[in-house]
């Protein structure tokens, strides 16, 4: 098999199925599976604890990340959730101080009651990470780039930082996806992704995954996910699987699109600032750079106002729907302090930079003249 990405998108998982022939192999709804004498059957005996389907799934989501190992769940945050439940009371994570508000929500608001303690810090920052970590720390858990003020963060050095004191480091990578980011080429031990977004990229399927290639873990994860049983219908195991095939093109694209968009509203008098990797302005432009191989198609702005401003504005907007989640085909846009981010303390907020002018843009595949058009008459109507 080839090593692109491309190619490991489109067959990965995907061998003719040897019944027929099927090149697109038949999705397996089954929940469980004949046995011919007790505990003898064909490999899978119950659907929670294995599906065809899913198994060819898993393959695939292990080689885009060259994992060894992929776990599928039914949603980004019940694989994040499932990742945490590998640690027992009294372990502590550092988490980026910023994180999808669901992440944050999970953990402060139900992990935490299991006496696990979260600390979350600047991790741009390093003498922030070094003060942060604690002798109980086990994880170091790192977006980047971050949901949603699209923080870089340097994930080689906290690979190595992590090494050095025997913590395992966790790295959401759902806004870069593996066709600009390898987080476990960089040192990371766990990446987990919300399918939901680029990887199924048709915005039709809420999943999640895990990739790693550490056995113990993998051990662990396997367990949690047949235990705990949180797994991935075969249907969504297969149109993710179909979505994943073009990711690679999807994301060229998306990249393509947020850096002339990111461009146009960088110089738009209405706009104040505008928050992307790809831009020079950037203040992580460097790292980004050098660590991703592409800026995806995720931005941020504050518009020039008030909320009333971006109320409007948000309001206004044709093309780009009002609506929570990213990644799709379809151009989204959102408000992080009124939707995704609603769940974070109103001075955590302030604070991080997740003010009431600023607006999330998911950049879509349609052409970007258009979105440029549809975001200037929506500014205009915004009276900027
Ligand atoms: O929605 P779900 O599949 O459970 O994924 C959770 C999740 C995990 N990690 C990141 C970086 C995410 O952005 C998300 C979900 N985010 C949104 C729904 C959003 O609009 O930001």
């Amino acid at each position: 098999m080839g090593k692109g990405i491309s190619t490991t998108a489109v067959h990965s998982g995907q061998d003719p199925d040897p019944s027929f022939g099927d090149v697109i192999p038949p999705i397996h709804l089954s929940s469980t599976f004949a046995q011919s004498s007790p505990g003898e059957h064909k490999g899978f005996d119950y659907s929670r604890a294995g599906n065809p389907t899913r198994a060819r799934y898993e393959t695939c989501l292990a080689a885009l990340e060259n994992g060894r190992y992929a776990f599928a769940f039914s949603s980004g945050l019940a694989a994040i959730d499932a990742i945490v439940r590998t640690l027992k009371p009294g372990d502590q994570v550092l988490c980026s101080d910023d994180v999808y508000g669901g992440t944050f929500r999970l953990f402060e608001r139900i992990l935490k009651n299991q006496q696990i303690e979260f600390r979350f810090a600047d991790l741009t920052d390093h003498s922030q990470l070094e003060q942060n970590l604690g002798a109980n720390t086990r994880y170091i858990w790192a977006e980047t780039p971050t949901n949603p003020l699209l923080k870089v963060i340097d994930l080689a050095h906290l690979a190595k930082i992590a090494r050095s004191r025997s913590i395992k480091l966790a790295v959401d990578n759902t806004f870069a996806t593996p066709v600009f980011q390898k987080p476990l080429d960089l040192g990371a031990d766990i990446v987990v992704h919300s399918v939901t977004k680029y990887l199924n990229g048709h915005s039709d399927v809420i999943g999640g995954a895990v990739m790693t290639n550490d056995e113990d873990l993998a051990e662990q994860l396997q367990f949690i996910q047949f235990a705990a049983g949180a797994v991935q219908a075969p249907f969504d195991c297969y149109l993710a699987h179909r979505g994943i095939k073009t990711l690679a093109i999807r994301m060229k694209c998306h990249q393509t699109s947020a850096m002339i968009v990111a461009r146009h509203l960088e110089q738009h008098k209405g706009v104040e600032r505008v928050l992307y990797p790809g831009l020079p302005s950037h203040p992580q432009h460097k790292l980004a750079s050098t660590q991703m191989q592409g800026f995806s198609g995720m931005l941020s702005f504050y518009i020039k106002g008030d909320l009333q401003t971006a109320k409007t504005f948000l309001s206004s907007t044709r093309l780009f729907c009002l609506a929570e989640s990213l990644g799709g085909v379809e151009s989204l846009i959102e408000h992080p302090a009124l939707m995704t981010h609603a769940s974070l303390p109103a001075e955590m907020r302030e604070k991080l930079g997740i003010q009431d002018t600023l607006i999330r843009l998911s950049v879509g595949i349609e052409d970007v003249e258009d979105l440029i058009e549809d975001l200037d008459q929506a500014l205009e109507k915004a009276n900027c």
